[in-house]
């Protein structure tokens, strides 16, 4: 079986492979195809993933499998959401992004753990080429540290810290943030949306 991953994200497309990895499917990045990026011209992460699979399904030929993913700030009213990677700009600075947080969080006063909550959401899709279509969705909780702690992952990860953990995705090992064992299944949402997709249809 291949599969396109339809992610031009280097960090993202290393967990997807990862996550992949038990099951037995050949996996093709997007850009080892030459695949171009799509306009991601939805409104919410399920649309956005969508987009995404589709595009990489029509111009390969092959299943295709996206993930559109982002923070969700909850003392922000939900930003930068969908925006997460553009916050960052064309040079990829989550090290702005992340100081672009901070700052609007002590505007608003939010100094108490219960004022910094925030949660991770993935969406992932897999498109056929004749259409058929996949869809699942799942997220991580936790709350924002000042300043961002460790150097692993990608994102921000560095400023978020899962709940029931001391350490951030930043400080944690890629085996770790997905939660797989010995540590139980399924700590970052984008693990926790691969066990839905795997019980649909990876098996
Ligand atoms: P593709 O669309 O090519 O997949 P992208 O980076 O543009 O890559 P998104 O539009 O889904 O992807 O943006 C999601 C952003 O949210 C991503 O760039 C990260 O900054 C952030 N993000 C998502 N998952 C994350 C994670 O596990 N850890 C840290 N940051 C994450």
């Amino acid at each position: 079986d291949r599969l396109v991953i339809a992610t031009h994200n280097p960090g993202k497309l290393a967990e997807m492979r990862e996550l992949l990895s038990p099951h037995g499917v050949e996996a093709i990045s997007a850009g080892e195809l030459g695949l171009g990026e799509p306009e991601e011209t939805g409104d919410t992460f399920r649309a956005n993933a969508a987009i995404k699979a589709i595009a990489a399904a029509k111009a390969s030929g092959l299943p295709s499998f996206a993930d559109d993913s982002g923070l969700v700030v909850e003392a922000l009213d939900g930003a930068p959401g969908i925006y997460s990677a553009r916050w960052a700009g064309e040079t990829k600075d989550f090290t702005a992004a992340m100081t672009r947080i901070e700052r609007l969080l002590q505007e608003r006063g939010a100094t108490t753990s219960d004022k910094r909550r925030a949660h991770f959401v993935s969406a992932l899709c897999v498109a056929w080429p004749d259409d058929h279509l996949e869809e699942v969705e799942a997220r991580a909780d936790g709350i924002l540290v000042w300043p961002p702690r460790g150097t692993a992952g990608f994102g921000y990860d560095p400023a978020f810290q899962p709940d029931g953990h001391t350490r951030t995705f930043g400080e944690m090992t890629s085996i770790e943030k997905h939660g797989l064992p010995p540590l139980g299944l399924g700590l970052s949402h984008r693990a926790r949306a691969f066990v839905k997709l795997a019980e649909i249809c990876l098996d």
